[in-house]
């Protein structure tokens, strides 16, 4: 801006020599003359400048952040409005667009064409398993796809999306849009400071738009009133399913499940649904589930307590958790029934209804896995949630649990457990948080997800906003959540003490904003065993004074 001020500067005093110059042809002196000259330049300028105002307003209103209604009536701005960059002039303090004019921001990243990526998935013509989930409001963004289509997997991101975007079957649709490279990237030469080097590279706008956009407001260690509990639960109809599709048997269950035709397994089916007790143990058995939860229910066997269930595919931001009220069989219970384990069993192993009965050969899933003996404690027969019978999608008519594990082995239709005295790889098996593309130890261990934050939501300025989410790491215990206002430059810590690893951390954020603008909130956990997130799950919202604006 100096250098504007200088430049005007001189243009003044330059028309001032020039008029002065021609001052000894007329009568007036040379004084009334430089100063009528002087005046009607700076007079000249200053309607100009009121011109150009005039002007960078219409830009600034024809480039303005676009403002959308989503579908159920939330409204979002994705693109920051610019107040306090420029002050010198109207059109500037009045929010420039920087962001709009040159970076084009409106119009990039997955969200300028897309609404919702949920419905994206939802539509497509393959199934795509459920990593949305609407109940707990999670906002899918591209972070949520880099868990599974990471550079070691057969459908890695970037081929996939080229190809998909710029294939036969949609390349008119995102040309009719407007798409190009910078519709989902930033192209920068960058410059690698070890290296002391320019360093060109592609990278996705919507993982580094936060930086290059203007408008980010900042604040330093947030404040804000934090709360946490481990009792919010989920309603069992709403229990997180990722409709993994492995066989055939488990399509048709997704097909007549939640997420398709909404039927439910015909009474006569659960009826008949038997268990089977087999392996290292006294006397094996089967049972009918029906007789064996009447069993354990005379007996006062049965467990009803609050237990978590968490994917290992689960990316921070991303809906694969439940936290709900089981009942069930304890697995010691069981194989009490069965005259008590043999000396030398080593573990467990979990049936599959496939395998037992196999509807198709191909199966050879990795759920088919089991747990060691001092795990049996964790272990319950589930047939039960929130205090209803399983609905097909939660796995009718019983599923199996551990807590303190990831869901994989939660094989849902549960046909029975093979106590064994082999050496089985139980360490490998305990699958307790994804580790990929060197992020660190692990992606998503602890997560820590803001939930119901669509991009760029709007709020109002000077009112109290409460952020809401989860935070679980699996068989690990989450003791501190952070959050940070400035891009993760300084972050404010709130302890939880001891918490239980069985239910996951469901906590509260209570925030206000003083000034209109934009602001990216972020949030990362700490374990008791000391390992902190590294994909810290990130939020933007939009503060207005005016919401009619
Ligand atoms: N029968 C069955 N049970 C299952 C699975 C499955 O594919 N089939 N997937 C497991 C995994 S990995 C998870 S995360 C949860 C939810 O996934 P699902 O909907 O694929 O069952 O159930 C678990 N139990
Ligand atoms: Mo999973």
């Amino acid at each position: 801006m100096k250098s504007k001020i200088t430049l005007i500067a001189v243009t003044l005093s330059l028309g001032f020599l020039l008029v002065a110059g021609c001052s000894q042809q007329g009568d007036v002196s040379q004084e009334e003359q430089g100063d009528t000259a002087y005046k009607d330049t700076i007079e000249e300028s200053w309607a100009k400048l009121e011109a150009d105002n005039e002007h960078w307003q219409e830009i600034n209103e024809q480039y303005a952040p676009e403002i959308r209604t989503l579908a159920d009536g939330t409204k979002v701005q994705r693109t920051p409005s610019e107040y306090h960059m420029y002050q010198s002039t109207k059109a500037f303090r009045e929010g420039i667009s920087y962001n709009n004019y040159y970076l084009d921001a409106d119009n990039r990243g997955c969200g300028a064409c897309h609404e919702d990526l949920a419905d994206t998935l939802k539509n497509m013509d393959y199934p795509h398993n459920s990593v949305w989930n609407d109940a707990l409001g999670t906002c899918i963004t591209v972070d949520q796809c880099m868990l599974c289509h990471s550079e070691d997997d057969d459908w890695e991101m970037g081929t996939l999306m080229h190809g998909i975007h710029y294939g036969e079957r949609c390349v008119e649709a995102f040309e009719n849009k407007g798409g190009t490279c910078n519709s989902c990237h930033n192209m920068t030469e960058g410059y690698d400071a070890a290296a002391n080097n320019p360093a060109p590279r592609i990278e996705l706008w919507d993982d580094v738009k936060y930086k290059h956009m203007w408008g980010v407001t900042k604040v330093k260690n947030v404040e804000g009133e934090f709360s946490f509990d481990q009792t919010t639960t989920t309603a069992p109809e709403d229990m997180f399913t990722y409709d993994w599709l492995y066989s055939d048997y488990d399509h048709i269950m997704h097909i007549m499940g939640k997420n398709d035709l909404n039927k439910q397994l015909p009474q006569e089916f659960i009826d008949n649904w038997e268990i089977k007790v087999e392996g290292s143990v006294g006397e094996p058995y089967t049972i009918k589930l029906k007789d064996l939860i009447a069993e354990a229910e005379a007996e006062g066997a049965t467990v009803t307590k609050l237990s978590k269930m968490h994917c290992l595919d689960n990316m921070p931001g991303g809906g694969g958790i439940s936290n709900v009220e089981i009942t069930g069989i304890p697995l010691s219970w069981l194989a009490e029934k069965a005259g008590g384990i043999n000396e030398d069993t080593t573990g467990v192993m979990f049936m599959r209804r496939e395998l037992s009965e196999p509807i198709d050969q191909q199966n050879t899933h990795s759920s088919m896995t089991g747990v060691p003996v001092s795990k049996f404690d964790d272990v319950y027969l589930v047939y039960e949630i929130g205090g209803k019978p399983l609905d097909v999608t939660s796995g009718s008519p019983c599923i199996n649990w551990i807590e303190g594990d990831d869901a994989e082995a939660f094989v849902k239709q549960m046909p029975g457990y093979i106590f064994t005295n082999e050496d089985k790889p139980y360490e490998k098996w305990a699958h307790t948080g994804f580790n990929t593309y060197g992020m660190g130890p692990y992606i998503n261990k602890p997560n820590a997800t803001i939930l119901k934050v669509p991009e760029g939501k709007i709020i109002e300025t000077g009112k109290p906003f409460t952020f809401e989410g989860y935070a679980d790491a699996f068989d690990q215990t989450v003791c501190k959540l952070e959050f940070s206002m400035d891009m993760g430059k300084t972050w404010t810590a709130f302890d939880l003490g001891h918490t239980d690893l069985r239910q996951w951390v469901y906590w509260h954020f209570t925030w206000t904003p003083e000034t209109d603008g934009s602001y990216v909130l972020m949030v990362r956990a700490t374990t008791e065993e000391g390992l902190v997130s590294v994909s810290d799950h990130k939020v933007m919202v939009t503060a207005k004074s005016n919401l009619g604006d």
